[in-house]
């Protein structure tokens, strides 16, 4: 029996539902006669006329326009800045400083750890990927995935698990087409001609990956640095990268059933562009067996722990259990960029996790033992974690 799921809004959504458009609308109501009658007052008093008058009355409101913005973004980066948390909401909110405003404020290292240490998972915003190219990237992904079965079919496998996933693999609503290696110009073209994508839509997914994976290394380096990793810059560099498109043919029908099932991935971070508009994305919450609701939340991605990253971090990391169901009778499309532990490097915590309180936990292994291991068990949650305990 699938657990149900609580679905819980974000506190972030709150703050997004009064913008500073509703605070200086409001403003402007409640002081519209202030400026003008004391700004009217003494302006007549030294002879001046009504037309200078509406002038001094335009530049007050501007002030407020100013004061109010500028109040707005403060309160609004306090609130995340402390990555706040609802009460059994999932997830923090976290503000990443690629906003240059911002730059000099003290990124929340400690809530990204908690964060990644109690749930696996948060929510980012203010993440420097253009919201332009967002949107653009979507069109992108649904027009490729909207491509007749024979073309989809061609997007075959470059290295393990990189081919496309036809309907009915999984089961009859969820398909996806993957891009093996962002960090490949080759991987890229290999892509665009297995599908024959135009230049327009090249230029937009050479754009995003380029985009996509300065921030999965960014979000990297913060976590590495969170843990204490001593510097925390360069410690990924060259991991690799794949893109997956996934969309799940909701409709009328299939709403209450399941769109993927439940799982945590496989690899060692996920940068998630879920659908802004429909939900159905739920994580596990600490309580056993019952699912909480990931809203969707424009303009932000989500991001999950791995598997490989809990084995890296000697246990100090907790992967997600994630699933998606069919909440809604509309079509789903949602863009994953899935860093990975290179192919040949063996998955191994820093000296700096292991100590006699903490021993190492796994045995040394590849991505592609892990895969196997998962594939062969039919076992897609970091339970297959167990068969690679180290014996102490
Ligand atoms: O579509 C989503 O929101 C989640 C996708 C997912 O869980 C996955 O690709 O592993």
């Amino acid at each position: 029996m699938a657990p149900r799921c609580a679905a819980l809004p974000y506190s972030v959504c709150l703050i997004r539902r009064w913008p500073p458009t509703a605070t200086l609308f409001l403003l402007h109501y409640i002081c519209h006669p202030i400026p003008r009658i004391l700004i009217g007052q003494k302006l007549d008093s030294v002879g001046i006329g009504n037309a200078k008058v509406g002038v001094g009355w335009a530049s007050a409101t501007m002030l407020c326009v100013v004061v109010v913005v500028a109040a707005h973004r403060k309160s609004n980066y306090r609130g995340l800045a402390e990555a706040k948390q609802c009460p059994s909401v999932c997830c923090w909110m976290l503000l990443m400083n690629t906003w240059s405003k911002y730059s000099e404020l003290p990124f929340p290292y400690a809530k990204l750890r908690e964060a990644c240490q109690e749930w696996g998972c948060f929510r980012v915003m203010n993440h420097g990927v253009p919201v332009l190219l967002m949107s653009e990237m979507k069109r992108v992904a649904r027009s490729l995935l909207d491509l007749p079965i024979e073309t989809k079919n061609q997007n075959v496998e470059v290295t393990p698990g990189t081919a496309y996933i036809a309907l009915g693999k999984v089961n009859s609503i969820y398909e996806s087409l993957c891009l093996s290696d962002l960090n490949s110009p080759d991987a890229m073209q290999t892509f665009f001609s297995q599908l024959d994508v135009c230049p327009k839509h090249r230029e937009v997914m050479e754009t995003y990956s380029r985009a996509t994976l300065v921030l999965v290394m960014d979000i990297a380096n913060k976590l590495a640095k969170s843990l204490g990793l001593s510097d925390g810059s360069d410690l990924f560099k060259g991991w690799p990268c794949n893109m997956r498109m996934n969309k799940y043919s909701f409709n009328p029908e299939t709403v209450g059933s399941c769109g993927i099932p439940m799982h945590t991935d496989g690899t060692f971070l996920t940068l998630l562009q879920d659908d802004d508009v429909v939900g159905g994305l739920e994580v596990v919450d600490s309580k056993p067996d019952s699912f909480v609701a990931v809203e969707p939340c424009p303009n932000t991605f989500f991001v999950l722990v791995g598997d490989l990253a809990v084995a890296w971090s000697n246990g100090r990391l907790s992967s997600a259990k994630h699933q998606v169901q069919c909440i809604e009778g509309r079509i789903r499309v949602s863009i994953g960029t899935f860093m990975s532990t290179p192919t040949y490097v063996a998955v191994e915590a820093p000296e700096e996790f292991v100590d006699p309180l903490n021993p190492r936990l796994y045995v040394p292994f590849t991505r592609d033992d892990y895969a196997n291991l998962r594939r062969d068990k039919k076992m897609y949650t970091d339970e297959a974690l167990s068969f690679l305990l180290a014996r102490s």
